[in-house]
């Protein structure tokens, strides 16, 4: 094992632990909860132990720096602690460790920055908890309403404000300003560099995306004595539309997927009063993902038609199609000698790249897998990683 791919796996050991299920193998780090205030703290020390003093935004984003701050122009790199219920342990905290081990590469060789480096900590990027991804970067840069956000509930019925121990701040010109240049990294969610035979890739786009909630109202009834042509049976409507977004997305080489259901009252022997999907649909065209989002509302309308139910539907978020700003990916590209490749996956970059220039570094994941405990990536492809981040950070920070 390499020097540096013994240090990654030593700093990489301290977070391990936090927030894994022993059962699953996989994380339960939901923003603002135990386990991700656990890793908010280790935030902190990491930082305090390399003399980067540490700014919250008020919107429960966390930014180390290195460099005097006054001088702006900050080359901005980091990404998110939590994670979706039992997902991996890669996606997220491998930009953040790789981030700090990126700027010990730099002082170990002696570079002393033009312009700071800036390693940020997002909160809730999976919308896990609150339903809304990367809604620390939404509010920073103002693509979400302070009002919304605010009020955005978790299962329980907390509020994100509550959560938060504070109304939020909302967008921040000023600080997003002092930013030149974002850098997320981050581990790859597919098998292209498997494919490449490379460990290390830059990010040409990312796909546009959204959340859609379909909430299908019935009548609840009991399930042995309401004779199945007098049912309102939202159950029905539900699976329907389910295996319409399957059909639709494969006809147009999109993406389709609910992963998420609710049921009312969800007992064995009773007719649901209710049932509420949550769509996650993505392609590489927006005209792609708007006529499969509207091709599935109009099969479940009219299948809701014949099963006398009722159907509302509700967009969650959206994001639209993310070019990363092509001169700083083809720079990126040729630094590194790697590959380019877009991505399904959305980012706190992907909201960034609205603001600033933006790139995306990936590491090789030898599964494939992502938002499941199977995610992986091995010591020496993190460690490649770090110092592609080094050097990318090097560049950006020293011209
Ligand atoms: O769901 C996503 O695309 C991202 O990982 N938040
Ligand atoms: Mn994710
Ligand atoms: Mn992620
Ligand atoms: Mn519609």
């Amino acid at each position: 094992m390499t020097d540096l791919a013994a240090r990654f796996r030593k700093l990489w050991d301290e977070i391990a632990p936090v927030g894994r299920d022993e059962g699953s193998g996989g994380y339960l780090r939901y923003a603002l909860t135990e386990p991700e205030l656990t890793l908010r703290a280790w935030f902190r020390e990491q930082a305090d132990g390399r003399g980067m003093p540490v700014q919250e935004d008020g919107n429960g984003n966390l930014f180390a720096w290195w460099g005097d701050p006054d001088t702006g122009d900050a080359v901005l790199t980091g990404s998110h602690f939590d994670s979706v219920p039992h997902g991996g342990a890669y996606d997220g905290p491998l930009g953040i460790v790789s981030a700090f081990l990126a700027v010990d590469e730099l002082r170990a060789a002696g570079v002393a920055p033009v312009r700071p480096v800036v390693i940020a900590a997002f909160v809730e990027e999976e919308g896990a908890r609150f339903g809304v991804p990367c809604l620390g970067s939404r509010l920073l840069t103002g693509e979400i309403a302070v009002d919304r956000a605010a009020g955005l509930r978790d299962a329980a019925g907390v509020s994100f404000a509550e959560a938060l121990g504070e109304r939020p701040a909302g967008a921040d010109p000023a600080l997003v300003g002092r930013f030149a240049a974002f850098v997320e990294l981050h581990v790859e969610q597919g098998r292209a560099l498997v494919e490449r035979d490379a460990p290390v890739a830059v990010a040409s786009a990312i796909w546009p995306h959204g959340r859609w909630r379909f909430d299908f109202h019935g009548e609840g009834n009991h399930a042995g004595t309401t004779r199945m042509a007098d049912r309102r049976d939202p159950m029905l409507t539900y699976a329907f539309t389910v295996l319409a977004a399957n059909k639709e997305a494969r006809l147009r080489d999109a993406n389709a997927t609910v992963g998420r259901v609710r049921v009312e009252p969800n007992a064995t022997n009773a007719i649901p009063s209710r049932v509420t999907g949550w769509l996650d649909a993505r392609a590489a065209e927006p005209e792609t993902l708007h006529g499969l989002v509207e091709a599935v509302h109009a099969k479940a309308a009219e299948r809701a038609r014949r099963d006398g139910t009722e159907l509302s539907l509700t967009e969650e978020s959206a994001t639209p199609l993310v070019a990363f700003d092509g001169g700083l990916a083809d720079r990126l590209a040729r630094l590194l000698d790697a590959p380019v490749l877009p991505t399904g996956a959305g980012h706190d970059a992907g909201v960034l790249a609205a603001h600033l220039p933006t790139a995306m570094l990936f590491v090789r994941n030898p599964t494939g897998v992502s938002h499941s405990p199977a995610e992986s990536a091995a010591d020496a492809d993190c460690a490649a990683g770090v110092t592609a981040l080094a050097r990318v950070l090097g560049e950006l920070s020293c011209r």
